[in-house]
C-alpha cells in the first residue's frame, strides 16, 4: 500500500493527499517532521515532505507523485484524455506552484511562523506577485473548476495554495491579492467535497499537534 509521508499542515501534503482520496487509491498517512535525519534526506533528499513510499521505493516532489499515481491509477483520472486539455492542467499547476505558492512562501516566516522579512523581500514578492497573479487570472477558469468543467489535480493543487496566499499577503500588506478574482466562491464550491473537508479537518488537529510541540 502507498504511504503518504509527512504532515497534514503542509499544503504539498495536502495536494497529494487529496489526490489520493479523489481517486479512491488505499494509502496509509506517515507522519514525518521536517527534522533533517538521515532517514528523511534518505527519502526526500532536501529534507521536504510529502514523499510516498511505493513497493519501488520512495519518491518526492508532490507533483512528480502525483503523475506517478495518474500513471499507476488510471481510474478516476485527474487529469483530461486530450493531451492539450492535460497540459492546460499542468500549466496551470506550474503558475500555481512556482510562479504563486513559491513567491509567496518568502513571507511565510512572519506571516506563520514568528520571524521577520526584510522591506526589500516585501517589495520584491509585492511586485512579483502583483505580475504573476495577472498572468494566473488569465489562464485560470473557476467555472467550475479551477480548469474548467471537470475536477483535476490542479483542483488539488488550488484548493490547498490560494488560501495560503490569501492569508499570507493579508497579514504582511494588510490586503488580500486575490480579492479580485472568485477564490472565495471557488474554494466555498470546492468545500462541498467529502475528501476537501477531510483534509482541512485533518490540517486543523494537525496544526493543534505542531503548536503542542512548539512549547
Ligand atoms: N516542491 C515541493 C515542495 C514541498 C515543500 O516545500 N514542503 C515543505 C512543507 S509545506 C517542507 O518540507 N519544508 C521543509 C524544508 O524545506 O526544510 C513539492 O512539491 O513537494
Amino acid at each position: 500500500m502507498i504511504k503518504l509521508c509527512g504532515f497534514a499542515v503542509s499544503n504539498y501534503y495536502n495536494k497529494v493527499k487529496l489526490a489520493l482520496l479523489e481517486k479512491q487509491i488505499p494509502f496509509e498517512e506517515i507522519l514525518i517532521w521536517t527534522d533533517r535525519s538521515p532517514e528523511l534526506i534518505a527519502r526526500s533528499p532536501l529534507g521536504k515532505i510529502p514523499y510516498i513510499e511505493t513497493p519501488h521505493g520512495a519518491l518526492c516532489e508532490s507533483q512528480v507523485i502525483l503523475e506517478y499515481l495518474e500513471q499507476v491509477y488510471p481510474d478516476r483520472p485527474l487529469l483530461p484524455e486530450d493531451a492539450f486539455a492535460a497540459a492546460k492542467v499542468r500549466e496551470l499547476i506550474v503558475f500555481l506552484e512556482l510562479h504563486l505558492e513559491l513567491v509567496a512562501r518568502e513571507l511565510y516566516g512572519q506571516a506563520f511562523f514568528g520571524g521577520s522579512i526584510s522591506d526589500e523581500i516585501k517589495n520584491r514578492t509585492e511586485k512579483q506577485l502583483t505580475r504573476n497573479i495577472a498572468a494566473f487570472a488569465k489562464l485560470a477558469k473557476f467555472d467550475v473548476f479551477i480548469a474548467g468543467a471537470e475536477f483535476s489535480m490542479a483542483d488539488c493543487a488550488a484548493v490547498v495554495h490560494l488560501p495560503l496566499i490569501t492569508l499570507a499577503t493579508k497579514i504582511i500588506y494588510g490586503r488580500d491579492f486575490l480579492a479580485e478574482l472568485p477564490v472565495k466562491e471557488y474554494l466555498e464550491r470546492l468545500a462541498t467535497r467529502p475528501h476537501v473537508q477531510k483534509v482541512n479537518a485533518d490540517r486543523k488537529e494537525n496544526q493543534v499537534l505542531m503548536m503542542s510541540r512548539k512549547k
